[in-house]
């Protein structure tokens, strides 16, 4: 005899155990699909929320707030770099591999690694604020720092720059150079620019004293950038001077750097309106 199907059992039967079994694993089955279907939805109507409304997801650009020094309080450091020590004597570049270059200083350029004064200072030292002004955001000037070729030399030598600051480099040469910054923090850059090309311009992202920037075409043009957080930076002049304007109250390190001698360092501590000095001594 042949069995009858299930579904036209009576409704009132009582199931058996392998038939109540059946049907809870049935159950179960019909749930498993039911939740994979609203995550499936879900996940699609997540992800087209957020690629068809970016602008509502995204967060506001924050506006970055600059400190503003307060000029009823602000001071000055004012200083001198001494060098002491047997004034080292005029070292002539060598210039041969190139006519042009040669022909421009008529072979009477002297290095400027180390350029002592006639008051026994040294210029092209750089001076500025080391620490003490962590947490103070400063806008950068409008106004570029240049720097020129010239003769085959950079002009000037050593020279600052505010972070996010235009340098603006100019070529005055009849010829080709190729200026490379040879940054470790920043982005190390090198460009060719042929007589009379626009000026490069370039900017720095992060503080980095010193960078060595050199011409991969002349090997004797040298130049130092640092890149610096904030304006409190200075290079010093043919008295051996330097003069750091409108800083804040506050202790400060201040660093001296020289391009054959170093680093040094000093603490300084500016009451409000103070008038601070610092003397560095380089010996020879
Ligand atoms: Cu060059």
């Amino acid at each position: 005899m042949r069995d009858r199907p299930q579904s036209k059992l009576p409704k009132n039967r009582r199931l058996t155990q392998l038939e109540r079994k059946r049907k809870v694993k049935v159950k179960i089955q019909k749930s498993k699909v039911l939740i994979v279907c609203v995550s499936t939805i879900l996940l699609i109507s997540g992800s087209a929320c957020s690629s068809s409304k970016p602008s509502t997801q995204s967060a506001p650009a924050l506006k970055t707030e600059w400190f503003k020094v307060d000029p009823s309080i602000a001071g000055s450091v004012a200083g001198k770099v001494i060098f002491e020590g047997k004034k080292p004597g005029p070292k002539k570049v060598d210039m041969d591999l190139d006519p042009v270059c040669a022909n421009h200083h008529q072979g009477s350029l002297s290095d400027e690694n180390i350029i002592v004064n006639s008051n026994g200072t040294l210029a092209n030292v750089f001076v500025y604020i080391k620490q003490g002004l962590e947490g103070k955001k400063f806008e950068p000037p409008s106004d570029p720092v240049v720097i020129d070729q010239k003769g085959c030399w950079f002009n000037p030598r050593v020279l600052g720059i505010q972070v996010g600051q235009n340098l603006k480099v100019l070529n005055s040469d009849p010829l080709t150079h190729n200026v490379h910054p040879l940054a470790q923090i920043n982005l190390e850059w090198n460009q060719s620019q042929s007589p009379g090309a626009t000026p490069l311009t370039r900017r720095f992202a992060e503080p980095e004293t010193m960078i060595r920037v050199k011409c991969n075409i002349h090997p004797w043009m040298h130049a130092w950038i640092g890149s610096v957080a904030h304006p409190y930076f200075a290079v010093t002049l043919e008295d051996g001077s330097f003069l750091l304007r409108n800083v804040p109250p506050g202790t400060y390190t201040v660093e001296a750097w020289q391009e054959k001698f170093g680093r040094q360092e000093q603490q300084i501590t500016l009451a409000p309106s103070g008038k601070g000095e610092i003397i560095f001594k380089f010996k020879g």
